[in-house]
């Protein structure tokens, strides 16, 4: 081969190369991202958001940058819901509870004692059922792309230790905007109110309300602490939170985009999940030594509150679609049976 050749052949064999790597850095557009969570930064949600942004800005060699925005200064999940199908809003991360009334599906996550363990949720979540309940938000407008840990909710309130179910009676509490929630603290006989997280920790502080339920990581990152006394451990129902994006915004992505994204959804969540087990190990710990009493139920009373509350079960089953409530319940059975 002369050199004349040699060159020619050597300088087509970098552009065929290259090529793949130009086009799909072509297919990675400068993107500003907006990404809205309502825990402050210090949170587990905060720092599970922050390692999501990192993983996009390293993926996409520093095109596309999260502006992570915490604190519901975008607003409540719901009003964050609204701008991301109506495309004002990128990204955000929040409570599937608050999902409900674009999605009633959702509402099967918010059953009472559905899961036994965070084990089971992670299998349920991540199969084809919460698959499922993820892919119904599409015609909505919303596109889910992974589930990340809230946790367990327990119990606080200013007002009383709370050992009985009659304890409840007439505690004004706190709980998210959803029927499920509602009407489940009304059946323990709690005077339940719903409310944005946004506005919960100033309406324990003026007493607006007497408690609330959240996970213990929550209440601690929160400060709940510092507004309420009393925790009993109660570990009611497994919330999980939801990244969703804007459809109207991810259907103008490349694939290459999509792919960024999806990949580090897929990798917040596994960092979420294990950063949020490690700190719930230690949070209840550190509440009672910032100095909140902390209450275990007894046996029997934890089968009373149980009981009252999976009567709300047979109007979930209605109310998500009883194939839906089945297929969930003989995932469950086969799960726990292996
Ligand atoms: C944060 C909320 C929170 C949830 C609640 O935006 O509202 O109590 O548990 O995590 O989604």
């Amino acid at each position: 081969m002369n050199p004349i050749r040699r060159a020619v052949v050597a300088a087509a064999a970098v552009a065929a190369l290259a090529a793949p790597l130009l086009a799909s850095a072509q297919d990675i557009k400068p993107r500003l991202i907006r990404f809205g969570y309502g825990l402050n930064e210090q949170s587990n949600q905060g720092r599970a958001v922050k390692f999501f942004a990192e993983q996009v800005e390293k993926a996409s060699g520093g095109k596309m940058r999260v502006r992570a925005i915490g604190a519901a200064a975008l607003g409540p999940d719901t009003q964050m819901q609204q701008a991301l199908i109506g495309g004002a809003q990128e990204m955000m991360v929040g409570s599937t509870a608050t999902l409900v009334g674009i999605t009633k599906e959702m509402a099967l996550w918010d059953t009472p004692f559905l899961f036994n363990s965070a084990k089971e949720a992670d299998v349920i979540l991540d199969g084809p059922i919460g698959e499922k309940v993820k892919a119904r938000l599409q015609d909505k407008g919303l596109v889910g792309l992974v589930y990340w840990e809230n946790g367990f909710r327990n119990l606080t309130n200013s007002k009383r230790p709370v050992t009985k179910l009659e304890d409840l009676d007439g505690v004004k509490l706190r709980v998210m905007q959803n029927n499920v929630f509602l009407d489940s603290f009304r059946s323990l006989g709690a005077n339940a109110v719903p409310m944005p997280f946004s506005e919960l920790f100033s309406a324990l502080e003026t007493k607006a309300v007497d408690g609330q339920e959240n996970p213990f990581n929550t209440i601690l990152s929160s400060k709940f602490h510092e507004v309420q006394k009393y925790l009993t451990v109660t570990n009611h129902v497994y919330s999980p939170w939801i990244i969703t994006v804007s459809k109207k915004w991810w259907d103008g992505l490349s694939p290459a985009e999509q792919k960024i994204l999806m990949d580090a959804a897929r990798a917040s969540r596994d960092f979420e999940r294990k950063d949020t087990r490690e700190e719930a190990g230690r949070a209840l710990a550190e509440l009672k030594a910032k100095g909140m009493q902390i209450n275990e139920l007894s046996p029997a009373e934890a089968a009373r509150m149980r009981d009252r509350l999976t009567r709300v079960n047979a109007s979930i089953g209605v109310n998500v679609g009883m194939d839906l409530w089945n297929e969930t319940q003989a995932a469950l059975t086969k799960l726990r049976a292996a």
